[in-house]
């Protein structure tokens, strides 16, 4: 039984959690992917958003760590989390993400982008302009419009509700003929650009639907549901992959709103996503890693002095309740940490951002630490996210050597 937290230098020896990020797995800190290749080899840049939230840059990240394309990755702040940077708008003057520069020339529009490495590059299995591939991009389309029509629909009108869920339902149920048309759990015999495409979305659907509509779409669809343990078998979607709690709240600012219809599941799945249990969500199925404290706590000490600066509360205060929720986190002892440092911890259950942070296992772990360390103090809550931007989230308080 111990009452005192673990200083800082004892919480650092007990993680050796390191990765390789320019060689080894998917991961969302790289800045160089080579692939065992060399520097020279590298042709493309790859400008991405700050956080991983953008899932048109999604989508390309994924190609280009499937196809082990050697490649720099410049990360830009998105209008909705802080300021655009100047030197990107030089490059691309809307501003828009994603964007790569190929052999010196600048290509945005994911699309038009994946057409461009694949002519460089190769094909995933089939091209973007192969007739298999198009008939798939043209359902994925047909699936996010009708996401669009009930997550950000008010429904204002008696039945609106319920027509945007048929509508989405009817439109779901053409992807699964298209998943039970094949072999595998992909759209295609084999693992391809068609997945890729449809991954970003997907994800956020099976996030945003179960949050503010109380609609499971992985647990409810056994082909999607396949679909998406076949993609979990992959590092490189590992590596991409986000949470729930991660998108149903940065989608808010993105999709201009995206409306929970309050009945009582949606109700019940909020609770959920907010706060815990966090290993009970569909958001994954993989097995939970060993290391997965090691590496929450690897980066909370990595980032420490800024996730102190920004979080609203007195810093030694929240200094000792963080290490109270660690000390927990890695022993396994509940340590009370100070009177009036709940809603501090909570402040940070509620920005860890997966996989701009960490891993969906780790943020787990430390969201639970952060909760089951607060509630020895209080029930108080932090103000909710805001819904119209994220400055909250600006990357420039993050910013490190
Ligand atoms: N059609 C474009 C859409 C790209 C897009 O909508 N990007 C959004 C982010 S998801 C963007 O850059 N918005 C500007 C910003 O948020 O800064 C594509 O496929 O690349």
């Amino acid at each position: 039984m111990i009452s005192e937290p673990l200083s800082w230098r004892q919480l650092a020896e007990l993680t050796n959690f390191a990765i390789d990020s320019v060689n080894g797995n998917t991961n969302s800190q790289a800045t160089l992917r080579l692939f065992g290749q060399t520097e020279a080899d590298v042709r493309v840049t790859l400008f991405r958003d700050n956080h991983a939230w953008c899932p048109y840059c999604q989508k390309i990240w994924l190609w280009l760590e499937e196809k082990q394309v050697p490649y720099r990755i410049e990360k830009v702040t998105m209008f909705c989390y802080g300021k655009k940077e100047s030197w990107y708008k030089q490059k691309v003057p809307s501003g828009m993400l994603p964007a790569v520069e190929l052999d010196g020339q600048i290509i945005t529009e994911s699309d038009d982008i994946l057409i461009a490495l694949e002519r460089v590059f190769g094909v995933l299995y089939r091209g973007m302009e192969d007739e298999q591939v198009l008939t798939r991009r043209r359902l994925e389309r047909l699936l996010f419009r009708a996401w669009c029509g009930w997550l950000c629909d008010r429904a204002f009108f008696p039945g609106q509700e319920q027509k945007n869920r048929q509508q989405f339902i009817a439109t779901v149920a053409m992807v699964e003929e298209a998943l039970a048309a094949t072999p595998g759990a992909y759209f295609l015999e084999e693992f391809s650009t068609a997945d890729v495409i449809f991954t970003p979305y997907v994800e956020r659907m099976n996030a945003s639907l179960y949050y503010y509509k109380g609609y499971s779409l992985r647990e409810e669809n056994s082909g999607l549901a396949a679909w998406f343990e076949a993609m979990e078998t992959r590092p490189t979607y590992r590596g991409t992959q986000s949470d729930f709690h991660t998108h149903v709240h940065d989608l808010p600012p993105q999709m201009g709103g995206c409306y929970s219809n309050g009945e009582p599941q949606s109700l019940i799945n909020q609770e959920k996503v907010d706060r815990g249990d966090w290993f009970k969500l569909p958001d994954v199925s993989y097995p939970e890693p060993e290391n997965s404290r090691e590496e929450a706590l690897q980066r909370v000490i990595k980032h420490k002095s800024n996730i102190l600066k920004v979080n609203p509360a007195d810093e030694q205060l929240f200094d000792r309740a963080l290490r109270c929720a660690l000390t927990s986190m890695m022993t396994g002892e509940s340590i009370t940490p100070p009177l009036g440092s709940d809603v501090a911890l909570r402040y940070l259950r509620d920005r860890i951002n997966v996989p701009r942070d960490m891993s969906i296992y780790a943020a787990k772990r430390l969201r639970t630490a952060l909760e089951q360390t607060a509630v020895l103090v209080g029930d108080a809550q932090p103000e909710p996210l805001p819904i119209k931007h994220r400055y909250d989230q600006n990357p420039a308080n993050f910013v490190c050597g």
